[in-house]
């Protein structure tokens, strides 16, 4: 700092300790002194931070200098300094007020994995902080980019017992790959740029915990150590479009052009590569199954796909896995193992942008670490195209075939509702760019194998978290990240009791999403697992709710559907409108639609799962 600014970094602190949480009278915006090497450092580009900016604003300018166009969270006295910055900057940001900070996380996780760009949720210290744990932890599995901010208390009372005094940058140990106390605004310049950076590149949370007294310090009444000579990262970033050398993609080429029977598992690593894993699907005469965060990689009318894998799979994918003698696995880590090849069966090649998921599930003799759509576009000229399709062939074939049964169970009429009949008629009725959220269940079974995925259609879900609860937040966050397009979620009645009440929040967003929620009074998917390992039924009845009073409870729409008649609209008014607005797009004069359907679980049992049983060809 000046050597004549008298408010130095002491005594700010000790002003704000004196003036409780109120903004102190800052003084003279003095420019922070440069460091004695300052003269060697060259600028980079960087946010603009205004005059005399605090701590928070400097977070906030960086957020927005990133890319973020949306926070969600939850205010509260440890964080308000945060929520300041973003009213001044609520031109260029937007602060969603959730009603659970679980919530915000999920938000957060969803808009990052539905576009890529960065998530932004924020908790106050203490209870917010801990309930965003549950959506981070999902954005950290599925590595999407999330920064994380929470609040501390006053920045000398950490360890006295104070309230709310949680020590959030432990708490978030685990969860984040970036996890750093911010202690003053010269420091928020450097590690806010960070955090940002380190989560959208190496995909996954970034969490600034930031004392309340902390958030709202001047920079002018900072002052930098010796050794630091200010701001040393670039706010310009674009991802590692890495493939790997010539030799590598060689090697790789040799065993796909090797086998005979080659099949593809795509991830969702793979969603920007769907041209180049068309053009090789066809080169190779391969079948692709895809995983369920992977399921836009490829539509599902496309010739090439056997659809989903593993527990909410097809029996073709599974047939695919167990019959190929050679493997590609593309950005993925679908987490069922038994549904790859057995050890021994098939030589392997893996493509991951990160280095330690190669060999995860299954062993590979060629790892390629790069991105998916660069290896493919390196690897594609060096492949030959296979004479013999009848590997491709027989996929095809048992595609169509096992199509037969879901095609039979979607189209029965008959009350209770057939949990796949409500999805198909949804599938058909989505718009052709809708953007498409799962929650987690036997709805997301039903969801994941009956849902026709169109080409220009999104959709995701929780992946290795495989929590309850996200799916309507999920469905926010897409309708904000795209407001012009559908956004809609299946989900059960036990996840979506979790959050329901974010239903509010698209009501007083003017957000119309479009949830379909299958009712059945249970926790149905934990009811198939008790008995599929033997036991009782117990612990998974659920009070039954009347949602459609709750929507409208919340200034949402509700429609309880109880026959296929009512579900495609061609019978009472109410379903004809419930029909238009699906295939409509998003501009409802109401601003959320549920949609409860009814359906026994106890039905359910043989239809519920397929994969497991791919010799039975059952589902
Ligand atoms: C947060 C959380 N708690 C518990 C579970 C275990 N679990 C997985 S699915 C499920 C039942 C989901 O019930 P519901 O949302 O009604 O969907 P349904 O299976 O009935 O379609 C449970 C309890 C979980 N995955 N996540
Ligand atoms: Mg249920």
């Amino acid at each position: 700092m000046d050597a004549n600014n008298t408010l130095d970094r002491r005594r700010f602190f000790h002003m704000v300790a004196a003036a409780g949480v109120a903004t102190g009278a800052m003084g003279g915006a003095a420019s922070a002194s440069p460091s004695e090497t300052a003269a060697d450092i060259t600028r980079q580009p960087a946010p603009s931070f205004g005059d005399d900016p605090n701590t928070a604003d400097i977070v906030v300018e960086t957020l927005i200098a990133w890319g973020a166009t949306c926070v969600f969270g939850i205010v509260g006295d440890g964080i308000n300094s945060v929520i300041e910055a973003l009213r001044k900057r609520r031109d260029r940001i937007r602060y969603v007020g959730v009603r659970h900070e679980e919530a915000a996380a999920f938000m957060a996780s969803g808009f990052a994995k539905h576009t890529g760009r960065l998530g932004v949720c924020l908790g106050t210290t203490g209870p917010g902080a801990i309930h965003l744990m549950n959506g981070l932890y999902d954005a950290a599995l599925d590595g999407a980019p999330v920064v994380a901010l929470t609040g501390l208390t006053f920045h000398d009372l950490g360890g006295v017992r104070f309230q709310q005094s949680v020590d959030t940058t432990k708490l978030m140990q685990d969860v984040a790959l970036y996890n750093v106390e911010v202690t003053g605004p010269e420091h928020a310049v450097i590690v806010a740029n960070r955090a940002c950076r380190a989560a959208l590149g190496e995909r996954g949370v970034a969490h600034l915990t930031i004392a309340k007294d902390v958030q709202m310090m001047r920079r002018s009444a900072d002052k930098r150590s010796m050794r630091n000579p200010g701001a040393r990262s670039s706010s310009s970033w674009v991802p590692a479009i890495s493939a790997p050398p010539a030799e590598q993609l060689r090697a790789a080429a040799d065993i796909l052009n090797a086998g005979s029977r080659v099949a593809v598992l795509a991830g969702q690593g793979a969603l920007p590569a769907r041209e180049e894993v068309t053009r090789l699907a066809d080169l190779l005469g391969a079948p692709v199954a895809k995983s369920l965060l992977g399921k836009a990689v490829l539509a599902d009318d496309s010739p090439f796909t056997t659809g989903g894998i593993g527990d909410l799979g097809t029996a073709p994918s599974s047939w695919a896995m167990k019959a190929c003698d050679t493997v590609l696995i593309l950005g993925s880590t679908m987490p069922w193992e038994e549904y790859y090849p057995t050890p021994g069966q098939a030589r392997g090649v893996q493509v991951d942008i990160k280095p330690d998921r190669i060999g995860l599930r299954t062993p590979v003799e060629v790892g390629l670490v790069g991105d998916v759509k660069a290896t493919l576009t390196g690897l594609l000229p060096l492949l030959r195209r296979k004479a013999d399709r009848s590997f491709l062939s027989e996929a095809q074939r048992r595609m169509g075939e096992w199509q037969n049964l879901p095609e039979r169970v979607e189209a029965t009429a008959r009350s209770p509702l057939r949990p796949q009949m409500v999805i198909r008629a949804l599938s058909d009725l989505l718009a052709d760019d809708a953007v498409i959220s799962l929650d987690c269940g036997a709805n997301t079974h039903f969801a994941a194998r009956c849902l026709r995925l169109r080409a220009n259609q999104r959709l995701t879900g929780t992946g290795m978290l495989a929590s309850m609860a996200p799916g309507l937040p999920f469905a926010i966050a897409a309708q904000l990240a795209y407001p012009g397009r559908q956004s809609g979620a299946v989900v059960g009645d036990g996840g979506f009791a979790m959050l329901m009440a974010e239903l509010t929040t698209a009501v007083a967003n003017d957000l119309p999403v479009k949830i379909v929620l299958l009712k059945n009074n249970s926790l149905a998917e934990v009811m198939f697992e008790q008995r599929e390992i033997g036991n009782p039924n117990y612990g998974c009845g659920l009070a039954p709710i009347d949602f459609v009073a709750f929507a409208k409870a919340c200034g949402a729409d509700g429609y309880r559907c109880e026959s296929p008649d009512q579900v495609r609209g061609r019978s009472r008014r109410r379903c004809d409108r419930l029909a238009r607005r699906w295939s409509k797009r998003s501009s409802t004069p109401r601003k959320s639609l549920l949609s409860p359907t009814n359906y026994r679980p106890d039905r359910q049992k043989a239809e519920y799962r397929s994969s497991r049983r791919p010799s039975s060809e059952r589902w």
